[in-house]
């Protein structure tokens, strides 16, 4: 009885895992309708902007001239051996469309990214974009933030210092470990993850962080993207800012 019930839960699970990575499939494919002939885009890191990335390769196949910048190592490796120009965002005047995942998203498309650890160069590329549309599944959406944790990226040198100022501030800092040690991101930096009580004005908390000398970024995108393709069931929602 006991071993039938773990198993069907487990296979209630696998069911769930299945339908999120299809949900994440049509968000990430649907993102690439928005690219056109001649765009500089920005090209996100994660498991859902992995499709985008895919469709695109397939565009390029076609004849179409597109120039990638990328936003992690992992995506560079990526999109870099499926064939995708990859241009330095320092070689580009703008960047036309950023399409990017992110780990929850809220009623007004305030987000929080950085689960994957490349949320710096994330920011910095999507601040660049005339446009970023974000692909998630279902479960990424969220009444309000505060349901995963705020990444903030942060100098190894003096990060003690912003750990206690975080701690004192009642934001329950956690160091980001990986195989035990610290996390370490693209730019060598380590990663606090934040576990706030409350995030109800995510732009002030965004605004303070930045003032701590030693925090490089944070997770919180405020404004930032201007739609939100959802996976959703056999089917992709349109969401507007
Ligand atoms: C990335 O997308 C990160 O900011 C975020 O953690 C990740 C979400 O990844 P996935 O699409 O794999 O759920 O931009």
């Amino acid at each position: 009885e006991r071993y039938g019930q773990l198993l069907a839960w487990e296979c209630g699970e696998a069911v769930l895992e299945m339908c999120r990575i299809k949900e994440k499939q049509q968000a990430g494919e649907k993102a690439a309708e928005y690219v056109r002939d001649g765009m500089v885009v920005g090209l996100g890191t994660g498991s859902t902007v992995f499709y985008t990335i895919r469709k695109i390769v397939e565009l390029v196949k076609n004849g179409m001239k597109i120039q990638g910048v990328s936003t992690s190592k992992s995506t560079t490796e990526l999109a870099g051996s499926l064939g995708i120009e990859l241009v330095s965002i320092n070689d580009v005047e703008t960047i036309d469309l950023t399409i990017d995942g992110a780990d929850e998203i809220d009623q007004k498309l305030n987000g929080i990214k950085g689960g994957g650890g490349a949320l710096f160069f994330e920011k910095v590329v999507a601040y660049a974009s005339a446009k970023v549309i974000w692909v998630v599944d279902a479960g990424k959406m969220a009444p309000k933030l505060g349901g995963v944790p705020v990444p903030v990226e942060v100098s190894p040198f003096g990060y003690r210092q912003v750990y206690k100022r975080l701690s004192v501030e009642g934001l329950n800092p956690v160091m980001r470990l990986e195989s035990g040690q610290p996390f370490r991101t693209d730019s060598d930096h380590y990663i606090l993850d934040l576990y706030p009580d409350n995030l109800d004005h995510p732009g002030e908390l965004g605004a303070w962080l930045k003032e701590i000398p030693g925090v490089i970024e944070h997770g919180l995108f405020i404004d930032c993207a201007a739609e939100v393709l959802v996976g959703r069931g056999d089917s992709v929602v349109s969401v507007l800012r």
